[in-house]
C-alpha cells in the first residue's frame, strides 16, 4: 500500500523530511497522488506538515496498529505468518477458534484494538479498552491433549521475555496465565482447545496486555490488582515492537517446546514468581494452602501441603501469600 510506504520512507528521513518530489519518484505516483495520501493519513491521526522547499514530515503518529509495519521486520516463519488487524471485534480466542476450525494455518495472528466480549477463564470478563494489545495466535500442535497446559506456560515465557526485552520491566509469571509486575496483572493469556480423546485439533493462545491505557479505564475492583506497562516503565510503549516480539518469542519457545520440554520449563522456572512461595490456590471445588514445590511434565503446580502430602493442581487461582515471601 502506498500509504505504508510513504510512512515507512518518513520515518527513515534522517532529517525527517521527504520532499513530494521524492516521494512520487520512490513510489512511481504523481506528486497529486502523494498529496492525496497525505490527506488520508491525516484522517486516520496522522500529523502531517508541509514545509516548502523541505518536503513532509510526521508531526503526530497516532497509537494505531498497522497490518504493515507488524509485518515489517518480523521476521518469523510461523507466527504471524497471517496477520488479521481489526478495530474491534467479540473476542480475537473466539475468532481464532472460528478460523481455526476452517482451516486458518498454525501461527496466524488475530488481533484486535478493542474487544467488546473480551474472555477470561472460566466465563470471566477481559476487560479492553483501546491503547492495549489483544491478540490470539492459531497453534496446530502434534502433542497429546494433557500436555495443552504447556502451551499457556510457553505463552508466558514467551510474553515476559518480551516485555522484559523491550519495555525493561521486570515481568513475572504467576501461574498459570498470569504476568504480573510489581505483584500487579499486566497480561492474562486464555488458551482454548478443540481436540479429539488423544489428539489435539488446534488451539487458540489468547493474550492480552495493558499496554497504554490510562488505568482509570480499567473498572475499580480490576484495576486494584492491576497495571500498565506505560505505568510500570514510566513512558509511552511501542505496541508494534512489543507485538512483534512476543511473536518472535512464541516462535522460538513453541519450538523449544516441541523438541525439548525441560528446556521450556527451566525458563519458565526462571521466569516465575510462584514456585518457592506459600500459596493459596482455589479451584472450582476447594481452596489448598502449601508451598509452591515446582510445576511438573503437564504444566501442574506441585504443592506440598501443611500435612506434608503433595498434590498436583491442574487449574485455579493463585494467590501468594503475604508476609511469608522470605521463603522464595
Ligand atoms: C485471564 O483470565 O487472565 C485471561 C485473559 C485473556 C485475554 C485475552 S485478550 C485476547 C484473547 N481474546 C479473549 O477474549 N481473551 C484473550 P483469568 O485468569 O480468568 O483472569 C480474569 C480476571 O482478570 C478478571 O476476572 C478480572 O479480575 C481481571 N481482569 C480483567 N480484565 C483485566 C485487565 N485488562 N487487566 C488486568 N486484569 C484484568
Amino acid at each position: 500500500m502506498y500509504k505504508d510506504k510513504i510512512l515507512k520512507l518518513l520515518k527513515s528521513s534522517k532529517s525527517g523530511f521527504v520532499s513530494g518530489e521524492e516521494l512520487a519518484m520512490k513510489l512511481g505516483i504523481s506528486r497529486t497522488m502523494v498529496w492525496k495520501h497525505m490527506r488520508a493519513l491525516e484522517r486516520e491521526g496522522f500529523g502531517i506538515e508541509a514545509v516548502p522547499s523541505q518536503g513532509y514530515r510526521i508531526t503526530v503518529l497516532p497509537d494505531l496498529l498497522r497490518q504493515a509495519e507488524i509485518k515489517q521486520g518480523l521476521k518469523t516463519r510461523v507466527m504471524g505468518r497471517e496477520v488479521h488487524l481489526y478495530s474491534e471485534t467479540a473476542s480475537t480466542n473466539s475468532l481464532a477458534m472460528e478460523m481455526a476450525s476452517k482451516g486458518a494455518p498454525e501461527g496466524a495472528a488475530l488481533i484486535a484494538e478493542t474487544q467488546t466480549n473480551g474472555k477470561g477463564r472460566l466465563g470471566r470478563k477481559w476487560i479492553s479498552p483501546k491503547g492495549n494489545l489483544y491478540f490470539s495466535v492459531v497453534l496446530r500442535p502434534n502433542m497429546p491433549t494433557h500436555k495443552a497446559p504447556l502451551i499457556t506456560l510457553m505463552g508466558a515465557v514467551a510474553v515476559a521475555a518480551a516485555i522484559r526485552k523491550t519495555c525493561g520491566v521486570q515481568a513475572a509469571i504467576k501461574w498459570p496465565n498470569d504476568i504480573l509486575v510489581s505483584g500487579k496483572k499486566v497480561s492474562g493469556l486464555l488458551t482454548e482447545m478443540s481436540a479429539e480423546p488423544d489428539r489435539i485439533r488446534h488451539i487458540a493462545l489468547g493474550i492480552g496486555v495493558n499496554v497504554n491505557t490510562a488505568l482509570d479505564e480499567l473498572p475499580l475492583d480490576v484495576r486494584e490488582c492491576a497495571t500498565t506497562l506505560a505505568a510500570a516503565a514510566g513512558k509511552k510503549i511501542d505496541r508494534t515492537m512489543l507485538l512483534q516480539q512476543i511473536l518472535r518469542n512464541l516462535e522460538s519457545r513453541y519450538q523449544v517446546l516441541l523438541t525439548s520440554e525441560s528446556d521450556l520449563l527451566k525458563e519458565w522456572e526462571a521466569l516465575n514468581t510462584t514456585v518457592g512461595r506459600k500459596v493459596a490456590v482455589s479451584g472450582l471445588s476447594e481452596t489448598l494452602e502449601g508451598l509452591a514445590q515446582g510445576i511438573d511434565s503437564e504444566g501442574r503446580l506441585v504443592l506440598r501441603l501443611d500435612d506434608g502430602s503433595v498434590r498436583h493442581v491442574a487449574a485455579g487461582d493463585v494467590t501468594i501469600l503475604k508476609g511469608r515471601q522470605s521463603e522464595k
